[in-house]
């Protein structure tokens, strides 16, 4: 471990502001401090509870996530908030963002807030928003916010990272309630209509309420409550706190279940990240890789063809041919 994820990894863990801000930049980077950082301090994660929030843009997310954190700072826990956007690049009006909503808990070392938006690929945001789960984690924070906007399939990826799931919409259509995709229904453990001082706020409860009729559930199922917010007004949100400590109380055996599938792709990301690292940098001779894709550009040869063969290659059951051997009558050749 080199100094500088020495030094992050204890400052972090000794609940320090800066070291926590410091190491989740480390892992948006994706570099080695990042991997050590994240090393070290995994063995102290797993306490805290995750929460997702997510829903179409403009809803009121982030009015809630403030509204609820200062709700559950009262009963004296530390929130965690980490703002997820996956349909932007990430631009200074995060930043921006982030130091007003900070100043609404500012000089409270209980609440930390943080903002993360895409910088290359999103499986590239989805790997470091639980990386930065874990770094709020271990230093101690009992209930992570994760907010994401939208409502499509990277959403419902990230919201995967959550113990619990937090769907927000408000009155009205387009923005409303026919935007929620049935993906994002399905992973809704609360609905949240926001914005009930709008008109037809009844509506949109009575039309989830609808859409949540067409399921069955059993008498131990948890039917996903759907509630009325006006988080201008913090009306409503002591409402929302409920709800989760509820959900949270009696779903320990799921929760368990999330955790692990969380956990497998996770892993599984990792691995195939790592395996065809090695098998592009160690395993193949230089250009193999390059040599293949050549020929899937050139159409010669299909991709799932050219996947095979570098496999091949990489295990050294090829059939012998590198690049630039005469591939002529070979498999995969037209
Ligand atoms: N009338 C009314 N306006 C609200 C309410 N909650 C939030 N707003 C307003 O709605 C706008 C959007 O609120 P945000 O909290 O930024 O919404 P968001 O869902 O986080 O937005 P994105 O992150 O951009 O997707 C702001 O102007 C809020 O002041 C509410 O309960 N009633
Ligand atoms: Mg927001």
């Amino acid at each position: 471990m080199n100094s500088d994820s020495r030094r992050l990894t204890e400052g972090l863990l000794a609940g320090d502001t800066r070291a926590i801000a410091r190491s989740i930049s480390c892992v948006e980077a994706d570099g080695t401090t990042g991997v050590e950082i994240i090393k070290g301090v995994f063995g102290h994660s797993g306490r805290a509870y995750l929460i997702g929030v997510t829903g179409p843009p403009g809803v009121g997310k982030s009015s809630l996530v403030d509204r609820l954190t200062a709700q559950i700072r009262r009963s004296g826990r530390t929130v965690g908030v980490l703002a997820v956007d996956p349909t932007s690049p990430f631009t200074g009006g995060a930043v921006l963002g982030d130091r007003v909503r900070m100043q609404a808990h500012a000089g409270d070392p209980g609440v930390f807030v943080r903002s993360m938006a895409t910088r290359g690929q999103l499986g590239g945001l989805a790997r470091a928003t639980a990386d930065a789960a874990v770094i709020l984690d271990a230093a101690g924070f009992e209930l992570i916010v994760i907010e994401t906007v939208g409502v499509g399939q990277a959403e419902v990826e990230i919201s995967r990272a959550a113990d619990m799931t937090i769907v927000v919409t408000m009155p009205g259509s387009g923005d409303g309630v026919q935007a929620l995709k049935a993906g994002v229904m399905e992973i809704a453990d609360l609905f949240l209509v926001n914005k009930a001082d709008h008109e037809g706020a009844d509506r949109a409860v009575a039309e989830i309420e609808t859409m949540l009729g067409l399921n069955t559930y059993g008498t131990d199922d948890w039917r996903p409550p759907v509630l009325q917010t006006r988080a201008l007004e913090g009306v409503g949100i002591d409402r929302v706190e409920e709800a989760v400590d509820r959900f949270r109380a009696r779903r320990d055996v799921e929760v368990q279940q999330r955790r692990r599938a969380r956990v497998d792709a996770r892993v599984r990301h990792l691995v195939s990240d790592r395996f065809l690292e090695h098998v592009e940098h160690r395993a193949l001779n230089p250009g193999t890789l390059g040599y293949w894709l050549g020929r899937v550009v050139s159409a010669d040869v299909d991709p799932y063809t050219a996947a095979e063969q570098i496999v091949r290659n990489a295990l050294g059951e090829g059939d012998g041919l590198a690049p630039g051997a005469d591939m002529s009558g070979g498999e995969g050749n037209r």
